[in-house]
């Protein structure tokens, strides 16, 4: 068998010779090899001289027994020589089998390749085997990762646990907070309806107050027209209040007229006889005005004490700061002396005119160095004219500047420095000092010295009013003033 296949190898060496170049060509028998150089097939036409070269070459070295090398070189001649003959045999066996056999080899290319493709398929199962070791090296890989995957995932699952706890919690949290919210959004619910309800409030609130603009608007409107009417009335108005001013101005002069005695007295028959009538005519304020006396064109400046118990005082004397003299004589008590507006008195012919024309009542008004103030009233009082020597005459006494009357009784003569007409030997009129009605000199005398502060000795030449307050109290203010009897009525 091992022949036959030897043989079959041959052949495969042969035709694969065919159709090449001269090659050489080896041969392994046992533990010899030979080669050998086939002749070429084509180019070698089938002669009969076909001849086989019959040189051999050895390959392997000589043995060391030569003996038994040269017997082994005949056995291997001969087997060689065996050999040739065979195959020349062969050959020519090969040659007349050529083209069979060729139908053949073409078989055994077949299984040639068969053998080729089972050395290939062991070359593959070597290398899958190689493969599987790859492969196998591979898995334990991929085992280590998968177990390490595994841990991983052990590890995830775990972790996946805990964050399913989280969640869990996170859940609850979320519904709690959606528990919140939606009380939340009940409450912003609410709070919006309020809201709403409170907006539509405004919005009414708002559209009555556009309202109210509107009425406003109109109200203005209607007003402006009203003061376009009234500027027009204005006019009417101011013509009306020119007529009233005409009229006014009218009364007002006919009040100045009032008070301008001359003018009046002279123009009409209305006459201020004193200072009452003034009053009557509704002036009220202290001051300076012009009386008319009784049968007289004479027109007299007297003072009007305005205020004192009911007002309409003509006054006759005044003293208050000892700055005019009273020390004068006849002529000057006769005429007057002093201004009304100050220290003055009115004049002996003058207040003789005037009591002597109406039922007139006298006070006496006095205040002392301490600032006590009093009176002295006599309802009934007049004077004589010069002829009588001015005889005083005074009676009805009231008041509160002493019990008694000061004054000395009715009839009694004014006297001066220069006319002494007492019932003393001696002369009042220079011992007390001043014009004055004096008796056996008596208890009173306003026109004296003016005397300032207190002093304890007796002066019998002061400003006296005896039974006020005795003959050392010392008086800083004296007025005489009449008034009409029927002054109320
Ligand atoms: C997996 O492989 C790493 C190195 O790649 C090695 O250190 C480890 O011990 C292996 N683990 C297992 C379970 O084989
Ligand atoms: C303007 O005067 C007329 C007639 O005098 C009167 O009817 C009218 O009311 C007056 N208008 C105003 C705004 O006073
Ligand atoms: C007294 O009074 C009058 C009038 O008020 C004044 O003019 C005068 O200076 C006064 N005299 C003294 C001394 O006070
Ligand atoms: C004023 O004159 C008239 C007539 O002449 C007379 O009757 C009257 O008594 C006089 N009055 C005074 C106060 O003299
Ligand atoms: C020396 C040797 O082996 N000779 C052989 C040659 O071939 C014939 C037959 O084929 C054999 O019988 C011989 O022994």
């Amino acid at each position: 068998m091992g022949w036959l296949l030897s043989l079959g190898y041959l052949a495969v060496v042969v035709a694969v010779a065919i159709g090449t170049e001269r090659r050489q060509h080896q041969v392994q028998h046992g533990p010899c090899s030979y080669t050998f150089i086939l002749p070429e097939v084509e180019q070698c036409p089938s002669s009969g001289n076909f001849r086989v070269s019959n040189s051999l070459q050895r390959d392997s070295p000589l043995p060391p027994n030569a003996a038994q090398t040269e017997k082994k070189l005949e056995s291997l001649e001969s087997a060689t020589e065996n050999n040739t003959l065979w195959l020349q045999k062969l050959e020519s066996y090969i040659q007349e089998n050529m083209r069979s056999e060729m139908v053949e080899m073409q078989r055994n290319v077949i299984n040639t390749q068969t053998a080729t493709m089972l050395e290939i398929g062991t070359n593959l199962l070597s290398q899958s085997a190689e493969h599987t070791r790859k492969l196998t090296n591979v898995e334990t890989q991929v085992l280590n990762q998968t177990s390490r995957l595994e841990i991983q995932l052990l590890e995830y699952s775990l972790s996946t646990k805990r964050l399913e706890k989280q969640l869990l919690q996170q859940t609850q949290e979320v519904s709690r907070l959606n528990d919140k919210n939606s009380y939340l959004e009940q409450r912003f619910t609410a709070l919006e309806a309020r809201h709403s309800q409170e907006l539509q409030a405004i919005q009414q609130e708002k559209q009555q107050l556009q309202e109210l603009l509107d009425r406003q608007s109109r109200l203005v409107t209607v007003l402006e027209r009203q003061l376009a009417s009234s500027t027009r009335n204005s006019t009417l108005l101011q013509h009306q209040q020119a007529t009233l001013s005409e009229t006014l101005q009218q009364l007002l002069a006919m009040i100045a007229q009032c008070n301008d005695i001359t003018s009046l007295s002279k123009a009409k028959t209305v006459i201020f006889r004193d200072c009452a009538d003034i009053y009557k005519c509704g002036i009220t304020e202290n001051g300076i005005y012009n009386i008319h006396l009784a049968n007289s064109t004479q027109t007299v400046k007297v003072f009007c004490d305005m205020e004192t118990r009911g007002g309409g005082w003509t006054v006759l004397q005044h003293r208050f700061n000892g700055s005019v003299d009273f020390h004068r004589n006849w002529k000057d008590y006769k005429t007057g002396f002093g201004d009304p507006s100050g220290e003055h008195w009115l004049g002996n012919d003058v207040i003789h005119l005037l009591t002597t024309s109406r039922d007139y009542t006298l006070q006496v008004q006095l205040k002392d160095v301490e600032g006590n103030q009093a009176y002295s009233q006599y309802d009934h009082f007049y004077i004589d004219g010069e002829e009588k020597k001015y005889s005083i005459h005074a009676e009805g006494f009231s008041g509160t500047a002493g019990r008694t009357s000061s004054l000395t009784r009715s009839g009694t003569m004014f006297s001066t420095k220069d006319q002494d007409n007492d019932r003393c030997s001696c002369k009042c009129a220079q011992m007390a000092s001043g014009g004055w009605w004096f008796e056996a000199c008596g208890p009173s005398n306003l026109n004296g010295i003016y005397h300032t502060g207190i002093s304890s000795v007796m002066r019998y030449n002061g400003v006296k009013w005896y039974y006020w307050k005795g003959p050392n109290s010392i008086v800083t203010r004296t007025t005489m003033m009449v008034r009409p009897l029927d002054f109320h009525k």
